[in-house]
């Protein structure tokens, strides 16, 4: 069977990808970001290719249309509303999963023809603040190092990044160096213990947001202790002075830290000349994210620690195509090719290579003002191209009704459900990874192509050609495109205009290159990799700039909600959720809760808890666990409301944005939190979807269909008929069996000699092998021992999976464990668990740790 070299649509690694139409996907041994690795996302895109739940025509209003019909409409809609209102009254809400050849036309229609700048990207959320620390640093938006320096590097700090969960294959890539130079040192500063510690020599429980204060304080100690680097600062840095003297008035200890563990870092760093930085949503989405940024950078400009083998700031990029929806200028305060919207030669540049009627003259509006604009009714229409703004947004359920307010609304997404497309008024259908061409870059400028090896589902078309048919409908020429790789010439043609203004961007050596066969190429091309070792900065000066910083005043409220991802979801998880694999390892909305708070509000392991944020709330299953610190929660961003009856956390999630970026503080909202009084607490597993519809469920997939947690807040009177209710099964017969003491229930639904559903109630949470339940759908074992909800002596209960590659549960683990495998590696031979794509090697070894804790003796 032929087999695609591609490239992964999720994280920012952007690693290569050998692919195959039947769903067969493994690492491409060649790519240079991934030399065959994969993470268990990856691993698993095989199983979320099928054509379940997919939008496979346009919908207006609900209804089924031809392309015709709706291209027609959106057109006359958006002509209409810029006719009437003007060009500001429109919006493209986009996204960093684009592909650099989409997001490059929407850019282009936007700024270049519509002439309004209201073109904002999830980016806003995930990488604004760090695009904003490098233009004030560097005087343009560029990530100096290579993956290479990571490996390379003998000491590697990571801050507010989980490595091991997020960039999965590069904290593979860390791990190997160190089991290969022990003496590479790793330093975790997240307020949070995470899986990423699992790495770290030293763990900085930091306060949240007290990063610019501890590294304010590490500029001073560099200082104070000769580390400086004044041949590099004379020659290549300005605004050391003031950057110095606002540091030196900071205090390290208002990051919480004890003053043992601040020395101990900061030696460390003083120390260790190939030092790299690693920083992601932990920095970016905050406050004071921009400032983080800088403060961080400072230290590396001030030790010459840039741009050099194993040293340098590295901001790892979210999404697959974060960094190439920079380039192309896809953010509202950005022209294309790293060129500013706010410079008159600028402007007239790009509008003379676009050849466009016009060209948009001030900044836009950003992600979370642009929802404001929807709301208050200035903006007229607005189209959302592969993004989930009602889940990802903060006050989510707010910007859900201001996406209602809006009079015209248009989604682009693969999926026919999302919380957003509910919303829409035109629903039009793209094709989705492995149905497309194009490219995209990742966190280290390396441009790859992902390649189609699938048919085209149905009349799905690929996002640049529904955003040029719209232009061309719009009356607009410019946009007669054959093919991605047309767009991408023209593209890396322009590109030639941030080299004639003294920028970094330079893809000209790409512009005649064969689309089809283009091997991943790092830009600056044919060029040293690196940027920055020599200076030659961006600034109009040539120098960098220090930026003078002062650590912000940390908010105290009741407890801070910091949010985030887990191992095996992406974001609203509208793929991932589609593997039954993926979902076996987290499968409903959580929040991480101290033994203290849990304590004082009430709760006991896995009740629920009900979050209030300023506008709403939301319920979760306790997580009780010593890894947050008492004060501090902590929330996955992924459950939707397809999947959940209250847990999409940006409900109640209210921040603050940068006042620089314009990024918000997702990882810092003010919540109360509150036991969850229930009456009971339901688990069942059902050949079909269930969506049970109570106060709180969630629903995931499983290996023979569905499972659903809920709970209720009032015991019905027929156990049958809840049973029958919430699992969606009318035929077949019941068998219901109360405990006489408990009083938990449990409902097998046998339809023909066989389970088709099974249901469990309690009045606690429920307890029951959730795994074993699900296998025991379809099979015919007689119902009364599938009743029990245990597993038969001859099969043991594997327990919730660790281990996605080859699903292997805690269970089977701490079995192999108690038998002798005492390593990571042992524990991959005696079961294969970690062996494949080596995400849950943190988990097993954190299995092992607890292993060899000795029990206090009583
Ligand atoms: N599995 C998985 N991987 C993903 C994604 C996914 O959805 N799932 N999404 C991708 C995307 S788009 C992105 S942007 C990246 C995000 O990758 P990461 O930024 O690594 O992930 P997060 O979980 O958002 O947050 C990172 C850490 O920041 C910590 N943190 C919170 N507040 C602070 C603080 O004030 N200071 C410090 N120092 N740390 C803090 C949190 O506790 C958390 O552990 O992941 C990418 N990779
Ligand atoms: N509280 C909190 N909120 C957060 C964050 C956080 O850490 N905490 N993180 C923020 C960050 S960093 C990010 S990046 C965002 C992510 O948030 P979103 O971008 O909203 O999340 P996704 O689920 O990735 O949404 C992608 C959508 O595009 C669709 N899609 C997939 N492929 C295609 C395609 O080829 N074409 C089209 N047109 N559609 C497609 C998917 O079905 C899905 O509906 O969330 C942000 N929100
Ligand atoms: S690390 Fe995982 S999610 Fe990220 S690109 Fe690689 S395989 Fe994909
Ligand atoms: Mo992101």
């Amino acid at each position: 069977m032929t087999c695609v070299k591609t490239t992964c649509p999720y994280c920012g690694v952007g690693c290569g990808v050998l692919a195959q139409p039947d769903g067969t996907i493994k690492g491409d041994p060649d790519h240079p970001a991934n030399f065959g690795r994969l993470c268990s996302k990856g691993s698993a895109l095989g199983e979320t290719i099928d054509l379940d739940g997919r939008l496979l025509a346009p919908q207006i209003l609900g209804r089924e249309a031809g392309w015709n019909d709706a291209l027609d409409l959106v057109a006359t809609k958006f002509s209409a509303a810029i006719r009437y209102y003007g060009p500001d009254s429109v919006a493209f809400y986009v996204s960093g999963q684009l592909l650099t050849e989409d997001y490059y036309v929407a850019n282009k229609l936007m700024k270049g023809y519509i002439g309004s700048a209201n073109i904002d990207t999830n980016s806003r959320l995930c990488m604004a603040s760090s695009v904003a620390g490098h233009k004030r640093a560097f005087g343009t938006d560029t990530v100096p190092g290579t993956y290479e320096d990571l490996e390379e590097a003998d000491l590697i700090v990571l801050v507010g990044s989980n490595l091991a969960w997020c960039h999965p294959v590069l904290y593979q890539r860390i791990a190997a160096a160190k089991a290969a130079r022990p003496e590479m040192r790793v330093v975790n500063i997240d307020p949070r213990i995470t899986a990423t510690s699992d790495l770290a020599d030293l763990h900085l429980q930091i306060k949240g947001d007290g990063d610019v204060a501890l590294f304010n304080g590490l500029l001073s100690h560099l200082a104070n202790s000769g580390k400086l680097n004044s041949d590099y600062i004379n020659a290549h840095v300005n605004g050391f002075d003031l950057a110095l003297e606002s540091a030196t008035a900071d205090d390290p200890s208002a990051s919480g830290l004890t003053p043992d563990e601040i020395v101990e870092f900061y030696a460390m760093w003083a120390g260790t000349e190939k030092t790299v930085t690693i920083y992601s949503q932990g920095v970016n989405q905050s406050m004071s994210g921009t400032d983080k940024v800088n403060a961080i950078i400072n230290c590396h400009l001030a030790t010459g620690r840039i741009g050099k083998p194993g040293m340098g700031p590295f901001s790892v990029t979210g999404q697959p195509n974060a960094m190439g929806g920079r380039e192309v200028g896809g953010l509202a305060n950005m022209l294309a090719n790293h060129l500013d919207i706010e410079n008159a030669d600028h402007r007239d540049a790009v509008q003379a290579a676009w050849n466009s009627p016009t060209i948009c003259t001030k900044p836009g509006l950003k992600a979370v003002d642009l929802f404001k604009a929807c709301a208050d009714g200035t903006i007229k229409a607005l189209w959302i191209i592969s993004t989930n703004p009602a889940v990802s947004l903060p006050d989510a359920d707010g910007v859900a009704e201001a996406i209602s307010n809006v009079p015209f609304t248009v989604v682009t997404d693969i999926m026919a459900r999302t919380d957003t497309g509910d919303l829409a008024d035109v629903l039009l259908p793209a094709t989705g990874w492995g149905e497309k061409n194009g490219t995209v870059t990742n966190s280290e400028r390396r441009i790859s192509r992902q390649r189609a090896f699938l048919p085209t589902p149905g009349a799905a078309r690929p996002d640049w050609k529904i955003i040029c048919d719209v232009a061309e409908r719009m009356g607009f020429d410019g946009f007669g495109y054959e093919t991605a790789g047309d767009i991408f010439a023209e593209y890396a043609a322009t590109t030639a205009l941030s080299q004639q203004f003294g920028k970094d961007l330079n893809l000209a050596a790409l512009t005649d290159a064969d689309y089809d066969s283009l091997a991943p190429t790092q830009w600056p091309v044919g060029k040293q990799t690196r940027f920055f070792a020599d200076g030659a900065f961006y600034h109009p000066d040539g120098k960098a700039r220090m930026i003078a910083v002062t650590a912000p005043e940390l908010s105290t409220g009741k407890f801070r909600l910091n949010t985030g991802r887990n191992r095996d979801q992406w974001h609203t998880m509208t793929r991932t959720g589609k593997s039954q694999r993926l979902g076996a390892h987290l499968a409903e909305p959580y929040v991480e809760i101290h033994p203290d708070d849990a304590d004082a509000i009430g709760v006991d392991t896995a009740e629920l808890i009900t979050l209030y944020g300023p506008k709403g709330k939301g319920i979760f299953r306790a997580l009780i666990s010593e890894k947050v610190a008492p004060g501090n929660l902590f929330a996955p961003l992924h459950w939707t409301r397809q999947l959940s009856a209250a847990g999409v956390v940006n409900s109640t999630v209210e921040t603050g944005v940068d006042p620089i970026s314009g990024q918000p503080a997702t990882k810092s909202a003010q919540v109360d939190a509150s036991k969850c009084d229930v009456a009971w607490y339901g688990f069942a597993v059902s050949a079909a979807q269930m969506q049970p519809s109570r106060p709180y469920h969630a629903i995931a997939k499983t290996s023979t269909g569905w499972q659903a947690e809920f709970a209720g807040m009032k015991a019905p009177s027929n156990w049958e008929h809840e049973a029958r209710n919430i699992t969606g099964t009318k035929a077949g017969s019941a068998a219901v069996m109360q405990d006489a003491t408990t009083g938990d229930v449990r409902v097998a639904i046998i339809e023909n000699d066989q389970i088709s559903a099974l249901f469990f109630a309690s009045t606690t949470p429920v307890v029951v092998a959730r795994q074993h339940a699900a296998t025991l759908i379809g099979s015919g074992v007689a119902s009364l021992a599938a009743l029990a909800g245990r597993t038969a002596a001859d099969m043991p209960d594997p327990g919730a999976t660790v281990c996605a590659c080859f699903n292997v549960g805690v269970n089977t683990l701490r079995g192999a464990i108690s038998d002798g495998a005492m390593s990571v590696a042992a524990l991959g031979e005696a079961t294969c668990a970690g062996t494949n794509c080596g995400s849950c090697k943190p988990e097993l070894a954190a299995l092992i740790a607890q292993f060899q804790i000795p029990v206090a003796a009583e």
